[in-house]
């Protein structure tokens, strides 16, 4: 009887322990990273929210365990770059816990296992690694399949082709600008299963287990509460639930379409409220950052023209240096570089938004390039009236002023609205830091549809119809100014 009681006992003591594991949260709101297309892990439906077995996951593990999250969707290698950076507590995107990864990373529980896979189109005759001798294979970025893809280089003699999202590497595929892809084995079945004509060759190769992770030695509380809510949710059965919904015959599809996606009107019609958000992102950072780069760059260009020296050094070398680094890296410095470094120094996790990052950038680089316009302008007009004022006991300040800037004005300004059309362009860079603006948009709604021919098309007409309008708009105003 005593025994029995005991295995009783045993037996209950540790559902019983599921059913109340609940461990503390430490901050108010959790940010969680994830890829932006990797169906059936995470991809947005027709409605344009973000689905899949991760983004199901780790909501009823939040309201499992009692934390608010809030979740963004950068891509894969920005999510795992957001982490590191401190802009996010964690990331779930079907990750591969590796070895190399357990350096930089702490892993929850495993709630998956995965293989990569190759995937080519249905007609290819690939049959074996040896026949991807000079072809080109497609990976993701930063991914546990470009690991598998980059050791066995040397040995297959395939050239490897990296991006950072899903949907241009099958963009890619389908178009024939690359003969494969390398990606993980349920990824790959299942968009076969959505339709993609393609086909996997070859058996995949483990890469391990998909786990939640956090920067190593960081947000301890957030592995904890993952790990008791994944077994809660294992021993409630709503983990299965949430697999059955994405992976049993007749799942939720990444094209549960309610309108038509494949012409321009279905398009706009279904993605329009996206796209404006995007556009306005557009137009706010290309307003915000040109309006800050011409207060810097008038101040940098007047500096280069003053008669001190140090203040012609200064401004040479601040143009030189915002000049000499692309726009790209630019952002990603301010975004990534600084917060990683100012964290190693103080250890403190340092953020910065992502719209502030990229704003931050666009006004430096058109600070330099306004900087010198200002300075052609003002070289423009010819030295001998400064002299001339000068010698009639003008102060330099006031000849400035009332001589030398009236002219130059006037032959720098077609020059601004110029830098001002670079500079909304220059918006579509920034989006590398995972700031969803009008390019960015897009390129989400594509990794859903693959409707890549219409989509850029009306992408293209958006910029060229606000660029067109702000341009005339300028030219007005310039006129006006004359
Ligand atoms: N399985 C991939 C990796 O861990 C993740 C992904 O592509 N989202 O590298």
């Amino acid at each position: 009887m005593k025994k029995k009681i005991l295995a009783c006992l045993l037996i209950l003591f540790p559902i019983f322990s599921l059913g109340i594991a609940k461990a503390d949260t430490v901050k108010s709101k959790y940010i969680i990273a994830s890829d932006s297309s990797f169906a059936p892990f995470v991809f947005q439906n027709s409605n344009n929210e973000y689905t899949g077995i991760d983004m199901d996951l780790i909501k009823a593990i939040a309201k499992d365990q009692g934390f608010e999250i809030e979740i963004t969707n950068p891509g894969f290698d920005a999510a795992i770059s957001a982490v590191q950076a401190g802009q996010a507590d964690g990331i779930i995107a079907g990750m591969s816990v590796t070895d190399a990864r357990k350096a930089t990373f702490d892993f929850s529980d495993s709630y998956y296992t995965a293989n990569t896979i190759l995937g080519v189109k249905e007609s290819s005759t690939i049959a074996s690694y040896e026949d991807l001798k000079d072809k080109t294979v497609g990976v993701k970025n930063g991914t546990a399949s470009q690991t598998f893809l980059t050791e066995n280089q040397s040995k297959y003699g395939y050239k490897i082709k990296t991006f950072s999202d899903g949907s241009s590497m099958y963009d890619s595929l389908n178009t024939g600008a690359i003969d494969a892809v390398m990606d993980d084995e349920p990824v790959l079945k299942y968009s076969i299963s959505q339709g993609q004509k393609l086909k996997t060759p070859i058996a995949g190769t483990p890469i391990g287990e998909t786990a939640f992770a956090v920067k190593k030695g960081t947000n301890p509380e957030l592995i904890q509460m993952f790990n008791k809510g994944l077994a809660n949710l294992k021993a409630n059965g709503e983990f299965q639930k949430i697999l059955d919904k994405y992976l049993a015959s007749g799942a939720a599809t990444t094209s549960t379409i309610t309108v038509d996606e494949t012409t321009i009107w279905g398009l706009l019609q279904n993605n329009y409220k996206q796209l404006l958000s995007g556009l306005g992102i557009t137009l706010a950072l290309a307003l915000i950052s040109f309006a800050i780069a011409i207060v810097i760059g008038i101040i940098f260009g007047m500096f280069s023209v003053s008669p001190y020296k140090s203040l012609r050094l200064i401004s040479e070398i601040f143009v030189d240096v915002v000049r000499g680094i692309p726009l790209m890296i630019l952002a990603a410095f301010i975004f990534w570089g600084i917060p990683n470094f100012i964290e190693s120094i103080t250890g403190h996790q340092s953020p910065i938004n992502d719209f502030v990052a990229g704003t931050i950038a666009l006004s430096l680089n058109a600070a330099a390039y306004i900087a010198e316009i200002v300075r052609g302008g003002i070289q423009a007009v010819p030295v001998g009236q400064m002299e001339a004022s000068r010698s009639l006991g003008i102060s330099y300040g006031k000849t400035m002023r009332k001589i030398i800037l009236p002219q130059a004005t006037k032959l720098m300004l077609p020059n601004f609205v110029n830098q001002f059309v670079i500079a909304l362009k220059d918006t579509t860079i920034v989006s590398a830091i995972g700031l969803v603006e009008l390019f960015q948009t897009g390129k989400i709604i594509i990794a859903r549809n693959y409707q890549s021919f219409k989509m850029y098309a009306i992408l293209a007409i958006f910029y060229l119809v606000i660029i067109t309008l702000l341009t005339r708009l300028a030219k007005r105003l310039e006129k006006r100014i004359r």
